[in-house]
């Protein structure tokens, strides 16, 4: 994995990463220590009881009835102000201009908490690929050749072989499939470390999990899910955000949330006029 600093950040090297190499690079540093602190104070504050949320990739932990040591904190907008600077990070922007076009959203903004001898997931690809265990259901001849989503993981604690570090198997994004039991992840994969502070940019049609934690310390990430404009996100987030914070954001955020991409639009109720086409590409 390559590892990039906001002063030597260079987008299209990154690009040339997720597409063509291993499929991931860090960005060093990227968040300050008050910050992260910041952070993981609200996600051990929004998970700590084992209250159930959704969560994916955990069958096998579900059925041993260990699912508790995996929490999910969903809607994290909502939820702390540092959450929008980081989902607005200006070196995650560029890197995402020039990966996913423009005018791409976020999908979902989430922290993924394993706790001491929690379980692992399941070896997967992430939305809105996560499903291609039904190929079929998927359009015909897709492939990996351009992105239709990135992560950035936000380590708000040490990631090591210990502490359950994203486990990942480099330029399997190339094939663009859902990894079988045949695929021999465990032997092959390589892991994410890192420290509190740096963010794991990753194109998410490379085969990963989460692994399980052995050590005696928390092991907590926040993980956000970049999509180009047009794929359904995977969180409704101006449904599940207050009102004021939807119609105060920051051009970034009105971005980041789709705002700015209207569709799909009641058009027989849609101002009168033409609303695409060349000519209207300064009007939005
Ligand atoms: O927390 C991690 O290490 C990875 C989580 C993940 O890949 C997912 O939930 O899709
Ligand atoms: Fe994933």
């Amino acid at each position: 994995m390559k590892i990039f600093t906001q002063e030597t950040l260079d987008p299209e090297a990154i690009v040339a990463e997720l597409l063509d190499g291993p499929g991931a690079v860090l960005l060093r540093g990227l968040f300050t220590p008050g910050e992260i602190a910041e952070a993981r104070a609200v996600v051990m504050r929004e998970s700590e009881d084992a209250a159930p949320k959704v969560t994916h990739f955990q069958g096998a932990a579900e059925q041993e009835g260990r699912i508790a040591l995996q929490r999910r904190v969903w809607n994290l907008l909502a939820k702390g102000e540092v959450f929008s600077r980081m989902a607005a990070h200006p070196a995650l922007m560029a890197v995402m201009r020039a990966f996913l076009g423009t005018e791409f959203i976020m999908g979902s903004i989430a922290a993924n908490r394993i706790l001491p001898g929690g379980p692992g997931q399941e070896p997967h690809i992430d939305y809105p690929y996560w499903d291609m265990h039904k190929p079929e259901s998927h359009p015909v001849r897709i492939n990996g050749a351009f992105p239709l989503n990135a992560q950035a993981t936000i380590l708000l604690d040490p990631f090591t072989e210990e502490t359950g570090a994203t486990a990942y198997v480099p330029g399997t994004q190339k094939a663009l499939r859902y990894p079988a039991e045949s695929d021999r992840f465990h032997e092959r994969c390589s892991r994410m470390l890192g420290e509190p502070g740096d963010t794991v940019v990753f194109f998410g049609a490379v085969w990963h999990c989460a692994m399980p934690n052995r050590s005696r310390q928390e092991r907590s990430a926040i993980l956000i899910q970049y999509l180009p404009k047009f794929v359904k996100p995977m969180e409704d987030m101006p449904a599940a955000l207050p009102r004021a914070f939807v119609e105060q954001a920051s051009p970034e955020l009105r971005q980041l949330l789709g705002l700015n991409y209207p569709y799909p639009e009641v058009l027989d109720a849609a101002k009168a006029g033409n609303a695409e086409g060349r000519r209207m590409m300064t009007a939005r």
